[in-house]
């Protein structure tokens, strides 16, 4: 009896600690001629499917500023509404012919537009019919654990109860797969996990269209 009952606060202990300090995963992400890469997005979902949290959606924006969609990269959680608010003072026409979620917003400067709810899982490619130049990306993610990597290459999962967990990777220079999976990794409630991971990516030329000859209302 004594011993069931000191099992029971143990599994409490355990339960509360496992609360308070969740463990985190610090990925490092290069290409093939091992450059750092900057906006990929990083997905863990827990092996074990009954691990998995129930999604919570999140109000996301992805501004327009200097005729570039800001950021470029945005993973989100499934259902979540995305806001496009114009900060540029011309008119933008944004849309999107992605199977997950296809749609086309007028933006008119000063003025807020609906949101759009992503609820579909998948990648989201984001245009503008007044700016062709203009490309951004939505990740709609299956998992609340993923990140996004900075221009060095690092990105930190954080909140990751302990526990094994597959990963997944995509770049927008990977194209329109969901990601490259493979590797798994145990997460320790203790410790920042590490992990390196070298991917093959297309170059992404960006060219920054601000001062654009284009007159004023384009
Ligand atoms: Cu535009």
């Amino acid at each position: 009896m004594q011993i069931l009952k000191f099992k029971r606060w143990a599994a409490i202990c355990l339960f509360l600690s496992g609360l308070a300090h969740a463990g985190e995963l610090r990925v490092f992400v290069k290409d093939q001629h091992a450059k750092p890469v900057g906006d990929a997005v990083l997905l863990l979902t827990p092996v074990d499917p009954s691990k998995m949290p129930r999604l919570k959606p999140k109000d996301e924006v992805v501004d327009q500023i200097d005729k570039e969609f800001m950021p470029y990269v945005k993973p989100v959680v499934a259902g979540s509404k995305i806001f496009f608010p114009n900060k540029d003072n011309v008119r933008h026409h944004v849309y999107s012919f992605s199977p997950t979620k296809s749609f086309e917003i007028q933006l008119y400067s000063g003025k807020s537009a609906a949101p759009v709810v992503l609820d579909k899982p998948g990648i989201v490619v984001l245009g503008c019919n007044i700016h062709d130049w203009m490309l951004g990306y939505i990740y709609v993610a299956d998992t609340p654990y993923f990140a996004k990597s900075k221009a060095d290459g690092t990105a930190l999962i954080e909140g990751l109860p302990e526990g094994d967990y597959q990963i997944r990777i995509w770049h927008p220079g990977m194209g329109m797969i969901a990601g490259e999976t493979g590797k798994q990794v145990s997460i320790n409630d203790e410790s920042t996990g590490q992990l390196n991971w070298q991917i093959n990516v297309k170059p992404v030329t960006r060219i920054s269209r601000k001062n654009s000859s284009q007159g004023p209302g384009y």
